[in-house]
């Protein structure tokens, strides 16, 4: 079982352990016996099922379990002596018993919150706050159904809960006294580098566009949803003039993948103002990386990539030969946009397919009719990349895969997730069967550049309560704290920094560092073994651990963040900086 699917199994059963007690207490409170007996038989062996899920999943590393092992087991434990004394205890009258049962279900319960609300990593003060909730609400339920307990008994019940609270709140604040990351806000002027060779000009606004027939509502860059496809030459000057005439949220230009000066990056807030209606913000950087990228505005981009604010960028290494096209995937007030079309190509001519997705979701790509190479993966080249038949690939949001061919005799067909969505011709693929391509082992390998790393960071992905906004919210999280309370990663120039990336939250995350790429070294333990993967943009599955390395040589102040952008909007996003020290 792949630890995903362990942390999906083990929440089930945390909740049907915790429902099963409780409906015993219920039922034997009631003085319904067989019931009673039987949902404690059946939430005696939920909880002994959550012992091994809890157990495996500590196995698969200490991320997935903590809290589990240091908060859920204890209060199951408790559960489990408690209820079993109190049933071996009661004879025929199963009401003595009803506390007991019901005390093992707040247990259960409580740890499931735990889980739920708090997640990675355990703390001793969330841990009494569970305490604290189990005995007061074991309390008054041994108020209204046991036997009155004694004077003494009651008020070492309630200084044992207030005790609890006390200390469990006083812990569960502490950390957030810390002062949060500082983020630089002195933006610097444009950089000179030369002379622009490229001059385009972009301008936000809404519009309403025609997509499959109907009119929807966007918000566009020079009236168009993708905005214009800007081309570069390896060596030019790139300057963009961004105006906005009517966002009134701000918009900016980010440069996905592109890993340019820090004050060219267009996060607003960090690097640069958002620009508002009537501003303009001019960019210029030196295109000095081939390969497919993509351009949109990173001010409130859950909802500005999502109606419209995009496009592509790429930078070809020479005159290119052969047929270049760029299929942006996007998907607009839920509807999927058409690709561009293709002039039909005679055989044997070079075609380059550019697959860049700028939806929040991972989408899977399979190409008809031909043997292909994936020749880049995020602007990247690769390595000894092999000839592959009838195999899809899997592209993060954000990420962009290079396919090329020799166009043959015959038809060939791109479909997206089950749907043709070009083709030169009939093509009756069923796809959906095909093979997806594991990138980490495609390729002629090579030794990793580095042999020791300068600084190392866990990021723990999750999901929490999160109590430190004006209104509380269920928030993605990184190591239980959410933006912008997640402490920057504080590199030096030069550095060699090594991230290790762990979801243990049940939704995948595309994990995207802005100015940087990351070089991948392992997944769940197994070392790349293909080409040299050096990634902007990559799915951390649910129970995913990833190990990547990149090189700090682009100082400023950068996001790092999750690429599914309403996850960013809800917490989900930190900063890496670079210390002037
Ligand atoms: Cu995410």
């Amino acid at each position: 079982m792949s630890t995903g699917s362990l942390l999906a199994a083990d929440l089930v059963v945390a909740v049907l352990a915790a429902a099963g007690w409780l409906g015993a207490g219920a039922a034997s409170a009631a003085r319904r016996r067989p019931v009673a007996l039987g949902l404690a038989a059946f939430a005696l062996l939920a909880t002994v099922a959550r012992a091994i899920t809890i157990t495996a999943l500590a196995r698969a590393g200490w991320w997935f379990a903590a809290e589990k092992v240091l908060v859920a087991a204890p209060l199951s434990l408790a559960a489990l002596v408690v209820s079993g004394a109190g049933l071996l205890r009661a004879r025929r009258d199963l009401r003595s018993v009803a506390v007991p049962l019901l005390f093992a279900g707040y247990a259960e319960s409580a740890a499931l919150l735990v889980t739920v609300l708090h997640g990675y990593p355990a703390s001793a003060g969330v841990g009494l706050l569970a305490v604290s909730g189990v005995v007061a609400a074991t309390a008054v339920s041994w108020r209204l159904l046991g036997p009155r307990p004694s004077r003494a008994v009651s008020r070492a019940v309630v200084a044992l809960a207030a005790v609890a609270l006390v200390a469990g709140v006083g812990l569960a604040v502490a950390p957030a006294a810390a002062p949060a990351g500082q983020h630089t806000h002195e933006y610097r002027a444009a950089p000179t580098v030369g002379e622009p060779t490229r001059r385009f000009t972009l301008t936000a606004g809404t519009a309403t566009v025609g997509v499959s027939g109907r009119e929807v509502a966007a918000w566009a860059f020079n009236g168009q949803v993708p905005g214009p496809e800007l081309t570069a030459a390896v060596g030019d000057v790139i300057e963009v003039t961004l105006r906005n005439r009517d966002i009134g949220r701000g918009v900016t230009l980010h440069w996905h993948g592109y890993d340019v000066p820090n004050d060219q990056d267009g996060v607003p807030g960090v690097t640069q103002p958002a620009v508002l209606p009537g501003q303009e913000f001019v960019y210029r950087f030196r295109a000095d990386q081939a390969g497919t990228y993509w351009y949109h505005t990173h001010a409130v981009s859950d909802v500005g990539v999502r109606m419209g604010l995009y496009g592509v960028l790429v930078v070809r290494p020479a005159p290119a030969t052969g047929v270049d096209v760029t299929v942006p995937v996007h998907t607009l007030a839920g509807v999927p946009l058409p690709v561009p079309r293709v002039e039909p190509v005679p055989p044997g001519v070079p075609v380059r397919l550019r697959l860049v997705n700028t939806d929040s979701t991972t989408h899977r790509y399979a190409l008809a009719g031909t043997p292909f190479r994936v020749a880049a993966i995020d602007g990247s080249d690769l390595r000894g990349p092999t000839p592959l038949v009838e195999t899809a690939v899997l592209i993060p949001a954000g990420g962009r895969y290079d396919l090329v061919f020799e166009a043959p005799a015959g038809p060939v067909g791109l479909f997206v997730d089950g749907r043709v969505v070009y083709s030169t011709g009939p093509v009756a693929a069923a796809t959906g069967g095909w093979p997806v391509l594991d990138p980490l082992s495609y390729g002629a390998g090579a030794p990793v550049p580095w042999s020791r790393f300068d600084r190392r960071f866990t990021l723990v992905l999750d999901r929490g309560l999160d109590l430190h906004g004006l209104l509380p919210r269920y928030a993605h999280t990184v190591n239980g704290a959410a933006d912008p309370d997640i402490p920057p990663q504080v590199v030096r120039l030069g550095d060699t920094v090594r991230f290790t990336i762990v979801n243990r939250s049940l939704v995948v995350h595309p994990w995207h560092l802005h100015g940087h790429h990351v070089l991948v070294l392992s997944r769940n333990g197994r070392p790349a073994s293909g080409s040299p993967l050096w990634l902007d943009s990559f799915d951390v599955r649910p129970g995913d651990v990833w190990e990547v390395a990149f090189s700090a040589d682009n100082p400023g102040v950068w996001a790092n963040h999750c690429h599914n952008l309403p996850h960013a909007d809800a917490g989900m996003m930190l900063h890496l900086t670079y210390s002037s020290i």
